[in-house]
């Protein structure tokens, strides 16, 4: 298998990541600002298929009209020199003082509608850039006290606010998809809807529902000590994993937003396979884009920037090669079965049986013999044993 990303692997890239400057809470930038042209043309030389940004990542926030064209023209001239396309576009809702208590949900209402506003005239820049998802990362959604924010009526505000941006969206004949990135906190010391499954569940309450979906990243629920592979499966069965935001992270702490794979690489083994092979069911549930949203190191100059995103891509597709690897492996195929794996798949009634079937069915119960099935083993060690060999190489 080729390990030279290819344009069908859809690797995309935010102009975010291998521009950050690499400032933190406690020091300076250690690297100088990157042109967003030199990135689009470092990306595609790469090996990338798509790149991605906020609006104030291509045009600085303070920029003029004129300017703002001026930016924009050079950024089209390098996508269309390198053939790099725009999967998806974002906002920057939380650099400005002016988010600092949010955006859609900020106690000041004028706050609230200049947030619109910039969302509005990013959408416009979108569609013309033939953008399919548009993503909303709520980082400053959210509050350090409890005293400070009306959480049912910020939540009533986070759906006006998403309501109208969709509504504009159709109305345009923009044909956009949106998709809610959760994160638990950081930068604020709680941000609203945390997790997959709290964006899952306010999604349903939208006028537009089903122009919503999620954009879950790996270090985000990771902080929140919860199970990505699982997240992303519930997400892929109700239908809403519209993108994904692949990184590592070392479990519950400040969102590290490694390299992909350089975390829990267990965990990134599997969702790979999940988003490769389907997991145990055979058939690759996801064709959208495969986005980095990493940050180069901060110990790293500009040549490790480069490198460390082609080493996103290149772990991407050894963790495919070794997910492929897994499933054909007889040892693999005959533990699964031992395990009873697919056995899930099959409904708990058979076609056509009722509960009244079930309540006659002498063997499902008076008969069951619970203590001989309860002292069967189910052999997911030897299963989970096998995916680190294979993992490791071994096999
Ligand atoms: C920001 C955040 C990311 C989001 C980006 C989209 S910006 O860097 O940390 O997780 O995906 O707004
Ligand atoms: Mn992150
Ligand atoms: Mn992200």
């Amino acid at each position: 298998m080729p390990l030279a990303p290819r344009p069908e692997d859809k690797f995309s890239f935010g102009l975010w990541t291998v521009g950050w400057q690499a400032r933190d809470p406690f020091g300076d930038a250690t690297r100088a600002p990157l042109d967003p042209v030199e990135s689009v043309h470092r990306l595609a030389e790469l090996g990338a298929w798509g790149v991605t940004f906020h609006d104030d990542d291509v045009v600085p926030f303070a920029a003029d009209e004129h300017a703002r064209q001026e930016h924009l023209k050079r950024f089209r001239a390098a996508l269309d020199e390198t053939g790099l396309v725009v999967p998806m576009v974002t906002t920057n809702l939380f650099t400005h003082p002016v988010f600092k208590d949010g955006a859609f949900t900020s106690n000041d209402r004028s706050v609230r509608r200049f947030a619109l506003r910039k969302v509005m005239r990013n959408l416009d820049l979108a569609a013309e850039l033939g953008a399919t998802t548009y993503v909303f990362w709520g980082g400053r959604e959210g509050a350090e006290t409890d005293a400070a924010k009306d959480v049912r009526s910020a939540l009533d505000r986070y759906r006006e606010g998403l309501d109208l941006l969709a509504q504009y969206s159709i109305d345009r004949g923009y044909g956009l998809r949106f998709a809610l990135e959760p994160k638990p906190n950081e930068p604020r010391g709680d941000i609203l809807l945390p997790t997959i499954g709290h964006a899952l569940a306010f999604i349903t309450t939208l006028a537009h529902a089903d122009l919503f979906g999620v954009n879950p990243e790996v270090g985000h629920e990771q902080m929140a000590n919860l199970n990505m592979v699982h997240g992303v499966s519930q997400a892929l069965w109700q239908g809403k994993l519209f993108h994904i935001d692949l990184n590592g992270q070392h479990g519950p702490k400040f969102d590290q937003d490694l390299t992909f794979g350089h975390g829990d690489l267990l965990s990134a083994f599997f969702l790979v396979d999940l988003l490769e092979n389907g997991g145990p069911q055979g058939v690759s549930p996801y064709d959208g884009p495969r986005h980095f949203d990493y940050k180069p190191l901060r110990t790293e100059d500009v040549a490790g920037v480069w490198s460390s995103a082609a080493d996103n891509m290149r772990t991407y597709l050894l963790l495919k090669e070794r997910a492929a690897a897994f499933r054909a492996d007889p040892a693999v195929q005959q533990a699964l079965l031992d395990s009873k794996v697919a056995e899930l798949a099959t409904p708990t009634l058979a076609a056509g049986e009722s509960y009244a079937d079930l309540l006659a069915d002498r063997t499902a119960f008076e008969d069951f013999d619970a203590d001989a099935v309860g002292q069967r083993g189910y052999g997911f060690g030897r299963l989970d044993q096998l995916a680190v060999e294979h993992l490791l190489g071994a096999r």
